[in-house]
C-alpha cells in the first residue's frame, strides 16, 4: 500500500498476558510518553482499569480499547485481562487487531493464561511482539524466561515465521524498554518502534462495501447505545445511512450520527474511518457484538466472532430468605432476568438458561470468578438473589459422558510439595510435571477436572500458609470422573429466628468456627457456623445467659468471644454444598440450607 493510504498509519494491538504481568501498567507509560495528558493534569496508576470492582480488585475485567499517538501513527490499543476466566474478553479482543505484544513476566516466565492468550493469537494468525517486563525485579531471570518463551511457541507448533518474533526487554513502570538487555533506555521508544515496524498495518480494501465488526458496546446519556469496532472494509462517512446485519440474518437501517476514535481515556470526534479504524459509533439502538455494520444497498455481514464455550454453571435464584426485600431494590424474577438479558449483551462469555423453574436461571461462565464478579455488580447496584453451589458443565460425546479438564500449575515452597500433591490427588487430580527452579520454590502441574477445583484455593492456601500460587486454564474434556469430596465439614445451622448473643456464641464456638458477629439477626436455616464434625447441626444461638449472677460483667463475656470468619463472596460461594445457598443483597452475604425448617431437612 501507498503512504499516502490513510489506514498505512494505524496500528493495531492487543496486549495479551498472564495475569497481572503488567499490562495495564504498561499502557499507562505508553499514555504518559505519547502526551495523552497535559502537564497538569494528574494521573493515577492503572487508569485503564476504570471501573470499581477493577481498581478494587487491581485486575483487568474487561478488555478496553484506547489509543495513543506516535509520530505519525495512531496505535490502537486493546488491553485485555489476563484471569482466565475473563478468556473471552481476549477472544474477542483478538478479532479487532492484527498483532498482539506478549507480555511476559521477567521473573514468573510463561504461566498458564500466557499460554491459552498465545494460541488463541497463534490460531488468529497474529504478528507477535514479545515483550519481557518487569526487569527490574530482583528475582528476574530474563534469559531463562525468553527460552521458555520460545518453547512455549515451539510447543503450541508456531510456524517459523511466527517464530521469528522481536523481543523487547521493559520495565513497564518507569516507562522503559531495550532491544538489548544492556542497553541504556529511557523511554518506550524501542518498543513504540517495533510495533510500527513488526506489526502489519490493517489490510482491507478503502473501495470495497463498508464491513465493521462490532466487537464491543459502550453507552452515552445523550446519544444512547455506542458500537465499538473495526472497519474491515470500505469507509464510513459521518451521516452515511448504513445497514446493520444482525445475528439473526435480518438487516436493519440506520443513520450514523456520530463517530469517535480513542486517544488515550478520551473520544475524539471523526469524519471518516478507513479500513482498520477501530471507532465508537452511534445512532445504532439495537445493535449487539458481532453484529457487521455494512453499506446500505450491498450489506454483507462479517463471520460471527466464535468463542470457548462456558464450562461452570451457577443457578440465580429469588430471594426466598425471611428477609428477602428489606435490603434490595430489585427482588422479582422479572428484574432478575431483565438483568441478565442486559448482561448477555455485553457479555460474550457468559450463556443463560432457565433452570427449571421461572424464579431460578441457570448462568454460564467461565469459572467461578467471572461469576462471582457478575453476582458483585448486581448487588452493588441494588439486587437481592440467592445463588447455588457452582456446578460443572458437562457434555455427551457418543454417548459418553464428559466433564471439563483443567491444567492446574501450582507454585509452593518446596516443604509443602507432599501435603499439595495429596490434596490434589483426593480430587482426581494427576500430576503431570514438577519443576525445582532451585530457588526453593517449585512449579507443579496437574490435569484436575474442574470440578475438582472448586474451593480448592481456600483449602490450599491454608495448608500452606497463604504460599501456595494457583493457576488454572482450560485443557479440554474427559469422562465423568465420579465422586469428588467436596467440604468435609458439615454447618452449624441455626434453629430459630432472633439476634445472635455474645453467651450462645461463646458456647458454640467450641464446636466449629462461626461466622456471625454477636447481635446480628438471623433465621431459622441459616448457617452460622462450619462444625468441625461432618454433618450439620441444628444449634439455638440466639440464647439469652440466665442473670444468675449480678457481678458477672459484660465486658467478660466479650472477651471470650473468637472474632467470627467473615467470608468473602466468593469464599461464600466455594464453601456452601448442594443443599445451601449463598443469598447475596447490596449489604449482606448470608449462608443457609436450601430448606429452611429443621424438621423439613
Ligand atoms: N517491578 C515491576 N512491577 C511492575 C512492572 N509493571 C507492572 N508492575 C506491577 O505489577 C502489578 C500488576 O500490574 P498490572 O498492570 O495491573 O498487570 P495486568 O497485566 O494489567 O493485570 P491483569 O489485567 O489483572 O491481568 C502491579 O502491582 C504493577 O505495579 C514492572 O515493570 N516492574
Ligand atoms: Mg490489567
Amino acid at each position: 500500500m501507498s503512504s499516502t493510504n490513510p489506514s498505512s498509519f494505524i496500528r493495531n494491538i492487543a496486549i495479551i498476558a498472564h495475569v497481572d504481568h503488567g499490562k495495564t501498567t504498561l499502557v499507562d507509560s505508553m499514555f504518559r510518553q505519547s502526551g495523552i495528558y497535559r502537564a497538569n493534569e494528574a494521573q493515577t496508576e492503572r487508569v485503564m482499569d476504570s471501573n470499581d470492582l477493577e481498581r478494587e480488585r487491581g485486575i483487568t475485567i474487561l478488555a478496553k480499547t484506547t489509543g495513543v499517538h506516535y509520530k505519525d501513527f495512531t496505535i490502537n490499543i486493546v488491553d485485555t485481562p489476563g484471569h482466565s476466566d475473563f478468556g473471552g474478553e481476549v477472544e474477542r479482543a483478538l478479532k479487532l487487531v492484527d498483532g498482539v505484544v506478549l507480555l511476559v513476566d521477567a521473573s514468573e516466565g510463561p504461566l498458564p493464561q500466557t499460554r491459552y492468550v498465545l494460541m488463541k493469537s497463534l490460531e488468529a494468525k497474529l504478528a507477535p511482539i514479545v515483550v519481557i517486563n518487569k526487569i527490574d525485579r530482583p528475582d528476574a531471570r530474563v534469559q531463562e524466561v525468553l527460552n521458555e518463551v520460545y518453547d512455549l511457541f515451539i510447543d503450541l507448533d508456531a510456524t517459523e515465521d511466527q517464530l521469528d518474533f522481536p523481543v523487547i526487554y521493559t520495565n513497564g513502570k518507569l516507562g522503559i524498554a531495550k532491544l538489548k538487555l544492556e542497553d541504556e533506555s529511557e523511554n518506550l521508544e524501542p518498543l513504540f518502534e517495533s510495533i510500527i515496524k513488526h506489526i502489519p498495518e490493517p489490510q482491507g480494501d478503502a473501495e470495497a462495501p463498508l464491513q465493521l465488526l462490532v466487537a464491543n458496546l459502550d453507552y452515552s446519556d445523550y446519544l444512547g447505545r455506542l458500537a465499538i469496532g473495526r472497519v474491515f472494509n470500505g469507509t464510513l462517512k459521518l451521516g452515511d445511512e448504513v445497514s446493520v446485519c444482525k445475528l439473526d440474518g435480518k438487516i436493519q437501517k440506520t443513520r450514523i450520527t456520530k463517530m469517535f476514535s480513542f486517544s488515550g481515556l478520551k473520544r475524539v470526534e471523526e469524519n471518516l474511518a478507513v479500513p482498520g479504524s477501530i471507532l465508537a459509533i452511534a445512532g445504532v439502538e439495537g445493535i449487539t457484538i458481532g453484529e457487521t455494520v455494512s453499506n446500505v444497498d450491498t450489506p454483507m455481514p462479517l463471520p460471527v466472532i466464535q468463542i470457548d464455550e462456558p464450562t461452570i454453571a451457577m443457578a440465580f435464584t429469588v430471594n426466598t430468605s425471611p428477609f428477602a426485600g428489606r435490603e434490595g431494590k430489585y427482588v422479582t424474577s422479572r428484574n432478575l432476568r431483565d438483568r441478565l438479558d442486559r448482561e448477555l449483551l455485553t457479555n460474550v462469555s457468559i450463556r443463560v438458561e432457565d433452570a427449571g423453574s421461572p424464579e431460578s436461571f441457570k448462568v454460564m461462565g467461565r469459572g467461578e470468578l467471572q461469576l462471582a464478579i457478575l453476582i458483585e455488580m448486581m448487588r452493588r447496584e441494588g439486587f437481592e438473589m440467592m445463588v447455588g453451589r457452582p456446578e460443572i458443565v458437562t457434555r455427551k460425546t457418543d454417548g459418553q459422558l464428559q466433564e471439563p479438564l483443567e491444567m492446574l500449575t501450582i507454585d509452593c515452597p518446596e516443604n509443602f510439595v507432599g501435603v499439595v500433591i495429596e490434596r490434589i490427588g483426593a480430587r482426581k487430580g494427576k500430576m503431570e510435571k514438577m519443576i525445582n527452579h532451585g530457588s526453593g520454590r517449585v512449579r507443579l502441574e496437574f490435569l484436575v477436572p474442574s470440578r475438582g477445583l472448586i474451593g480448592i484455593r481456600g483449602e490450599l492456601l491454608t495448608e500452606t500458609r497463604g504460599t501456595a500460587i494457583l493457576n488454572s486454564l482450560f485443557h479440554g474434556y474427559i469422562e465423568w470422573q465420579g465422586d469428588i469430596e467436596s467440604r468435609p465439614t458439615g454447618a452449624l445451622v441455626s434453629d430459630r429466628a432472633g439476634k445472635t448473643t455474645p453467651f450462645s456464641i461463646e458456647n458454640l464456638q467450641e464446636r466449629g468456627t462461626i461466622f456471625v458477629q454477636p447481635m446480628t439477626e438471623v433465621y431459622e436455616g441459616q448457617i452460622i457456623g462450619e462444625n468441625a464434625r461432618n454433618t450439620d447441626l441444628d444449634v439455638n444461638i440466639v440464647k439469652e445467659k440466665k442473670l444468675t449472677n449480678m457481678r458477672s460483667s459484660s465486658a467478660d463475656d466479650a472477651v471470650r468471644i473468637i472474632p467470627p470468619r467473615i467470608m468473602s463472596l466468593e469464599q461464600s460461594i466455594e464453601f456452601i454444598k448442594e443443599d445451601e445457598f449463598v443469598e447475596v443483597t447490596p449489604l449482606s452475604i448470608r449462608l443457609r440450607k436450601k430448606v429452611l425448617k429443621a424438621n423439613q431437612r
